[in-house]
């Protein structure tokens, strides 16, 4: 995903309008994402285990302000409510993730029916509501007793995997039709295994190319279980696809650049897409590359029907001989706007992005199951809550989305993270990314100006204007 060329200052802008826009086409699917860890709280209720993100969370220092997701927005008790929040902003879909040691408090063995039943009522509760759920295997909570058995670096966690998504599947398949294995691989493996911000919070790019690698593995052996159980499912995975830009014509800045994309792009599409992993990359990273058996690369290849893109903003990339892994790192271009997570904004990267998949994975259809922004949200007054700059990034990147369609990039649906504020991971409840704004202490949920924007972007099929006047 190398973009070639570092956009200009002007093109780093968002866009002020939307010039030129193409509606979406009719049937596409409009949504919201969240969690299991980051929304739903009751962690030590009907019988579920401790995850890898209880432990991590209750360490002292790793999580901003020592937040932790005991809590959280409370969902496990307020769905009724949250399916009424999907409904008020016209969505036709949920994207929210199954809480494995909820289902199997131990990982593997007993199954807990509490946990199913749990998300019985949530499916039921949003078919009644007319939402289509699509429901994501894996969103990071591994349960702790895996992990102390080695955790993703161990290949018996991908069989581990596919016996949970097995009982997951049998109960719920006849209901859900839509199935992401994973989120983010390149999160779980790198931010967790090998940089030590996320749990389990090991540092060791060992263990983190394991980790990556049994991700995938699970990723196809779960593939092939949602297959056998249900033939008319739809199965895909979901990366954080992160285009990478050269910080200058210095071609050590481009090889930089090219580094990047292998290792934190391509590492994570290419196996899926039955090519491996890159070559050079691999031979980069020579000795921390685990053994791969061939046949694992035809069972990580299980075709897919869908490609999740999570895409949040682009790298402009720098070598630096002081980095140890990559000999690279990211630089923040003059001028531009950045997020409360320090992530630019460039909505021409996403379309870039976009494009570069469908040239170069395609064909294949293309769903964005994340994109979103964290600003500094003040707390509503009497009911509003005005987030220019959220509707700005929002307007910016459908905008550039629907450019991508218009161009023939076969995106078939666009899931904004995320419904609600809630447990931003090492960042704890610091970070915003809500079309609601969450009130902790009350758990009162408000719409955001950005939530009545989006709201009337799904009205009208369309990108709107950042300007559009709302209700
Ligand atoms: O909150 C996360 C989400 O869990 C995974 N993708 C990125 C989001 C924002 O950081």
């Amino acid at each position: 995903m190398t973009g070639g060329r570092q956009p200009s200052v002007a093109e780093l802008r968002p866009a002020a309008d939307n010039r030129g826009m193409t509606a979406f086409p009719p049937g596409f699917v409009w949504g919201a994402a969240t969690a299991a860890y980051q929304i739903e709280g009751a962690v030590n209720e009907d019988g579920r285990g401790e995850s890898i993100w209880d432990r991590f969370s209750h360490t002292p220092g790793a999580i901003a302000n020592g937040d932790t997701g005991d809590i959280a927005c409370d969902h496990y008790h307020r769905w009724r409510e949250d399916i009424a929040l999907l409904q008020a902003i016209g969505v036709n879909a949920y994207r929210f993730s199954v809480a494995w040691p909820r289902i199997l408090p131990a990982g593997r063995g007993a199954v807990n029916e509490a946990g199913l039943a749990f998300y019985d009522r949530l499916v039921d509760g949003l078919l009644a509501a007319g939402i289509t759920p699509w429901i994501t295997l894996y969103h990071w909570d591994l349960p702790q007793t895996l992990e102390d058995e080695g955790g993703w670096p161990n290949r018996e966690t991908a069989v581990a995997f596919a016996d949970y998504v097995r009982i997951v599947v049998d109960r719920l398949g006849d209901r859900v039709k839509h199935w992401i294995t994973l989120n983010e691989p390149w999160c779980s493996s790198i931010l967790g295994y090998e940089r030590g911000e996320h749990a389990p919070g090991k540092r060791s790019t060992r263990l983190a190319l394991r980790a990556a690698h049994t991700l995938l593995l699970a990723h196809g052996l779960a593939t092939a279980v949602i297959r056998d159980r249900w033939p008319d499912a739809r199965v895909g995975i979901t990366q954080i696809l992160t285009p990478a830009y050269p910080a200058s014509d210095d071609p050590l800045d481009v090889a930089a650049a090219e580094r990047y994309d292998a290792a934190y792009n391509r590492w994570y599409l290419d196996p899926v897409f039955g090519r491996g992993y890159p070559g050079e990359m691999r031979a980069w990273l020579r000795h921390d590359v685990p053994p791969t058996p061939s046949s694992d690369f035809d069972i990580i290849a299980a075709p897919i029907d869908f490609l999740g893109v999570n895409h949040y903003f682009p790298a402009y990339v720098a070598h630096d001989d002081f980095d140890p892994y990559l000999r690279l790192r990211r630089v923040i271009p003059k001028g531009a706007e950045l997020t409360a997570m320090g992530w630019v904004v460039q909505p021409r990267a996403f379309s870039d992005l976009l494009q570069r998949l469908h040239r170069d994975y395609g064909p294949i259809d293309l769903v964005v199951t994340e994109n979103g922004a964290a600003f500094p949200d003040t707390p509503p007054v009497a009911g509003r809550l005005a987030d220019p700059a959220r509707v700005r990034y929002l307007a910016g990147y459908l905008a550039e989305a629907a450019r991508a369609i218009a161009d023939g990039v076969p995106l078939k649906g666009y899931f904004v993270w995320s419904l609600l504020d809630n447990f931003e991971w090492a960042e704890g409840y610091a970070k915003r990314f809500g079309l609601y704004y969450t009130d902790y202490a009350t758990q009162e949920r408000t719409l955001k100006d950005s939530g009545r924007y989006y709201r009337a972007v799904v009205r009208a099929g369309a990108p709107l204007p950042a300007t559009t006047p709302l209700d």
